[in-house]
């Protein structure tokens, strides 16, 4: 339920029990994270040791989480306007994560958002128009994501906060992108935190876009990059080209079905523009190895 420095706090039948984890674990380079279900001992003095981090679903690098059910993220219509590119950036990760996605059209009341809307219906995951505000949409929301563990992103200013006070009211989660930076020079140290709110949901980590994902991501190559759209599945294997890169070669289905609206132009575009930065990043890892 939570990591700080080098103390894993642990959700047992028995309770929370404060651990710290085999020495093998460094050893063989595996940090145990805030998600992570584990396998313990605990000591006479009620403290306790990480014996063994069972395998993960997922696993993020920031938000340092593992076992992500869903990563909702806020958009708004409403300043700060989202920017689609900037969402499909994330959900790519998340697909190439195994992490489930849903999409939250904030602030409402003030712009519904129809565009925004139209988008992500297109791609298959889940849309909440709501109002953090007035509370419109919240307990749908809520619903989906019962029992479920889900992080939060989403540019500063579009609600996350608010969002949070409204699904857990009462319930004063620290939500100023928690991530926290404790002590100074060379020892900093992250603090994350699962938080329960209810109905077996808990919250993790709460990242601005800005800040999510980081460099320790497995890194996104140009050719799997179509198949981290699942709305383009029905496209797989239908171009001209067996290597089609469904940029601008002859006989694209996926670029057809792009000009024909059945899939939506700004999810091809972020396409193409992610296309570009995943070939910059190959030819530089080519270049340095
Ligand atoms: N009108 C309206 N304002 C909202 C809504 N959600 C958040 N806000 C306002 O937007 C501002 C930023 O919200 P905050 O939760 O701090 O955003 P965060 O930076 O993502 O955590 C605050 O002034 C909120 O009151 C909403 O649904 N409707
Ligand atoms: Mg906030
Ligand atoms: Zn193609």
């Amino acid at each position: 339920m939570r990591a700080l420095s080098g103390f894993y706090t642990v959700r047992a039948d028995a309770g929370f029990i404060e651990c710290r984890a085999r020495g093998r674990f460094r050893r063989d380079g595996l940090t145990p994270l805030v998600g992570d279900r584990v396998r313990i001992t605990q000591n006479p003095d009620g403290s306790g040791a990480v014996d063994e981090i069972l395998p993960r679903k997922n696993a993020f690098g920031r938000p340092a989480v593992a076992n992500v059910d869903y990563l909702v993220m806020l958009l708004s219509a409403a300043l700060p306007v989202t920017d689609p590119y900037l969402a499909d950036r994330i959900t790519v990760r998340c697909e190439k994560n195994r992490c489930g996605v849903l999409l939250v059209i904030n602030k409402c009341d003030l712009d519904p958002g129809e565009t925004l809307r139209r988008i992500y219906e297109s791609t298959g995951y889940g849309v909440f128009p709501v109002s953090a505000v007035t509370g419109e949409g919240v307990s749908e929301l809520r619903a989906a994501i019962e029992g479920k563990v889900c992080c939060f992103t989403g540019n500063s200013g579009v609600g996350k906060s608010t969002l949070i006070n409204a699904l857990a009211p009462g319930m004063a989660i620290p939500t100023g992108e928690v991530s926290q930076k404790l002590g100074r020079g060379r020892h900093t140290t992250r603090h994350v935190e699962l938080f329960d709110i209810g109905s077996g949901t808990l919250l993790g980590d709460t990242p601005g876009f800005a800040s999510f994902g980081d460099e320790t991501e497995i890194p996104i190559l140009p050719e799997e990059l179509a198949g981290l759209f699942p709305e383009f599945a029905p496209y797989a294997g239908r171009c001209r080209f067996d290597d089609c890169t469904h940029r601008a070669e002859p006989g694209c289905a996926l670029r057809a079905a792009a000009e024909q609206g059945l899939i939506h132009p700004s999810r091809y575009g972020s396409y193409l523009r992610l296309y570009e930065e995943a070939s910059k990043l190959k030819r530089w890892e080519i270049e340095t190895t």
